[in-house]
């Protein structure tokens, strides 16, 4: 049995195409219960959903064999133990930073004083600013960051937009572009080595759904894939990199 496991919402809600793409379907009224563990129409793969940022720990200890996760869950995660053979290229959104409107960025980096930092991303904030020489306090929170700089807890946040309009709506701008974000299938290291015969098929099933929707890969994506130290067998293009 393999397990996957999926947060609910965006991740299960743009992944279920790609697996009835890849000949595997679920059953609606299992989505709709409050069940945690689901069963699929392929008695060899069952779904177990997470929370979003649990789904790297749930692939990485092996209590499940794969995930979807997005790439900025997997940058604040680190990616220990697992490999992220597959671009779903689904869940795209960027991964900025944003102030409010009319605070000027650039003169308070360029002052050198240190930058209050609003995000559920501290991981990656620590590491953006630190590339860039600008100091920083980051203040981690688990959701609505937007409002961070609006009653003084933060200078800025780094979140995920994707339309641009909970910034819009809260007087913030963004600033910086970090990266361009999109979600990801992990598998377990492990896993990867010892359930190979296993999982290579669904994997190169998932690989030809993306092809086949005809959405195109990123330009980081590309630019961040590694080249595959092993590939699965019947699979003619997997990018296996465990910093890709
Ligand atoms: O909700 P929970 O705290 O449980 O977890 P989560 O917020 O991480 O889960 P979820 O389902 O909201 O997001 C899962 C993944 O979807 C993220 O890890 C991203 O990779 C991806 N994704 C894509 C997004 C968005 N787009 C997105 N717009 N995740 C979050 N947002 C939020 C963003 O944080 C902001 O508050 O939507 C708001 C901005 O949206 P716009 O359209 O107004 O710009
Ligand atoms: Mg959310």
């Amino acid at each position: 049995m393999i397990t996957l496991a999926l947060s609910k919402g965006r991740i299960l809600d743009e992944t279920l195409p790609l697996l009835a793409a890849a000949g595997i379907s679920v059953d609606p009224a299992v989505l709709d219960s409050r069940k945690l563990i689901l069963p699929t129409a392929d008695p060899g793969l069952r779904l177990i959903i997470v929370r979003a940022s649990d789904v790297p720990t749930y692939v990485q200890y092996g209590a499940a064999d794969i995930g979807v996760a997005g790439k900025d869950v997997l940058l604040e995660h680190g990616g220990e133990g697992l490999y992220q053979p597959i671009d779903l290229r689904i869940g795209r959104c960027r991964l900025c930073v944003a102030v409010r409107r009319g605070f000027d960025y650039a003169a308070s980096v360029r002052s050198g004083a240190r930058l209050r930092v609003a995000t559920k991303y501290t991981m990656v904030a620590r590491e953006h600013f630190a590339a860039k020489g600008v100091h920083v306090d980051p203040i981690k929170l688990y959701g609505s960051m937007e409002l961070a700089p609006l009653v003084g807890l933060a200078d800025a946040i780094v979140d995920v937009v994707s339309t641009g309009s909970t910034l819009k709506a809260n007087d913030l701008v963004e600033v910086e572009d970090i990266m361009s974000i999109s979600a990801r299938l992990v598998v377990n290291q492990a896993a990867f080595k010892t359930r190979r015969a296993a999982l290579a098929p669904l994997l190169a099933a998932l690989e030809r759904a993306v092809e086949q929707s005809g959405v195109q890969p990123s330009v980081s994506s590309l630019v961040l894939s590694s080249v595959p130290p092993a590939l699965p067998s019947g699979s003619a293009n997997a990018r296996v990199g465990s910093s890709s």
